[in-house]
């Protein structure tokens, strides 16, 4: 490939490949122009005696590459002057934008950015795309105890928070504030043995819900009025490991995935939720029976609705099925099985028009025989054609519980969290890149102890990873520097 490349990046002069095919025969519609020193072609018309097959560039080369430049230069002899005359263009770093500096130019030369003041706010004219240069350690934040969960969202009016799923019952799990520079303990939130936390809207309203060890889950409301959380519902769970939240047609759903009933029954049902606006709480919807479970993903494709849960362990192995489910006459009906691992998340992600979804797998057991931890991850990708999600990528992970997507400017990331490699739970996790056909390319290595989640955000126009540990009591902010 990169002796195609060398022969294929030097520039070719194609205008000159088309004129001087037979220099005896001028080519119609063409005539050589001067003007002052330089010298051009003028195009009067489109002859078919211009074009040629793509071969005679590309020899020994089946596919059309993928990116190639065309330079044209050409010259306006009249152009009417339509340029709207602002003001002038003013250069630094901040400038201020109200009704004054409506209509004002500002460039950024750090951002290497033009903006345009609408009266309120800047609005991006030209922006160079950001990427991703290097990750920092921003801020490492002393939890009260180990963590299973992180939830990043936002509450109108007191901006970015994190809710974090505390192991301990002495001290419960905490709901943290941005505050400029980084997280500061908001609100202490009483529970037992917390698994994860789960944000979701109702029209207004802000809730919030946790998962925990125990027989039950609750559901937190934001009161506006304390500005706090507080418990508006108790639903009755087994070692709920995951909620997720959606709606379709109007109507609100909770997903809980119930891990295990006692301390070996592990096929039970899962139980989906409709909220009733009558009762103004949730109801059972459905019941779908689950091996394990421990993650629940909602996601779209054009009019399909789809489900897909991570199921762990039977009781027996954890070489199970996960199932894709999809939404056919107001339930979810099966539309795919896929042999997984101890799988413990689902992530779904697009990147044009292609949909993928990568699986985290844990480990292999099976009856006695000692687990393996350093198995395949794998990426798939759906078919449009075949309707069927097919395997795309196998990426090596090290019992991994957590996979998370972003995109930075115009490239695309994932971000795995590796949490015991049979030996230590001291790994890096990694921060792979996309790189078109090569799929996922590793290129950051992250240092983690126990690492139980991996969490993306942007805020106040910088963008960070937040990683949470089930070893140490602390969590991790990194921030992603771009040039
Ligand atoms: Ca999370
Ligand atoms: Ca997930
Ligand atoms: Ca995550």
């Amino acid at each position: 490939r990169s002796s195609l490349l060398k022969s294929y990046s030097l520039p070719l002069d194609l205008l000159s490949l088309v004129l001087e095919k037979n220099p005896s025969k001028p080519v119609p519609g063409v005539q050589i122009r001067q003007d002052g020193g330089v010298r051009g072609v003028q195009l009067s018309s489109p002859d078919s005696s211009m074009s040629f097959p793509a071969s005679e560039l590309l020899a020994n080369c089946d596919l059309f590459p993928k990116i190639f430049s065309i330079v044209l230069t050409l010259k306006f002899s009249k152009v009417a002057p339509k340029v709207r005359i602002y003001q002038q263009v003013s250069v630094g770093l901040e400038r201020s934008c109200s009704d004054s500096q409506q209509g004002q130019l500002w460039f950024n030369p750090l951002r290497k950015g033009l903006y345009i003041c609408d009266g309120a706010m800047w609005i991006t004219v030209l922006e160079d795309h950001k990427r991703l240069d290097y990750v920092l350690e921003h801020q490492v934040i002393s939890t009260s105890s180990e963590t299973h969960d992180v939830e990043v969202f936002i509450v109108p009016g007191m901006g970015l928070m994190a809710a974090m799923a505390h192991q301990s019952t002495v001290s419960g799990s905490a709901v943290y504030r941005w505050n400029h520079t980084g997280f500061q303990l908001y609100q202490n939130i009483s529970t037992q043995g917390a698994l994860a936390w789960r944000h979701f809207t109702l029209g207004k309203k802000v809730l919030l819900s946790t998962e925990s060890e125990g027989d039950f889950s609750v559901v937190y409301k934001w009161s506006r009025r304390r500005k706090k959380f507080v418990a508006v519902q108790t639903l009755k769970t087994y070692c709920a490991r995951d909620w997720e939240a959606f709606t379709i047609t109007n109507q609100h759903y909770l997903a809980v995935a119930n891990h295990r009933k006692g301390n070996n029954n592990h096929t039970i049902d899962s139980v989906i939720y409709k909220w009733n606006r009558l009762t103004k709480s949730f109801g059972v919807h459905q019941m779908l029976q689950t091996s394990g479970a421990y993650d629940w993903e909602f996601f779209t494709v054009g009019p399909y609705d789809f489900l897909v849960v991570a199921n762990a362990f039977d009781g027996v192995t954890t070489s199970v099925d996960s199932v894709i489910y999809v939404w056919v006459n107001a339930s979810f009906q099966e539309f795919q099985r896929i042999k997984t691992f101890c799988a413990t998340d689902w992530e779904m992600f697009q990147i044009g028009s292609r949909v993928f979804l990568v699986v985290a797998n844990g480990h292999r057991l099976h009856g006695n025989k000692p687990s393996q931890y350093t198995i395949n991850s794998t990426i798939y990708e759906l078919d449009m054609g075949a309707q069927l999600f097919v395997r795309f990528q196998d990426i090596v992970t090290h019992s991994a519980v957590d996979w998370e997507f972003f995109s930075l400017g115009e490239e695309y990331f994932l971000v795995v969290a590796n949490s015991f490699n049979g030996e230590s739970y001291s790994l890096n996790s990694i921060l792979y890149r996309w790189q078109g056909y090569e799929g996922f390319v590793p290129i950051h290595w992250l240092p983690t102890i126990g690492c139980s989640d991996w969490e993306y955000f942007t805020t106040g126009g910088e963008s960070y990873l937040i990683y949470s540990s089930a070893k140490a009591p602390l969590s991790k902010v990194f921030k992603l520097k771009t040039y």
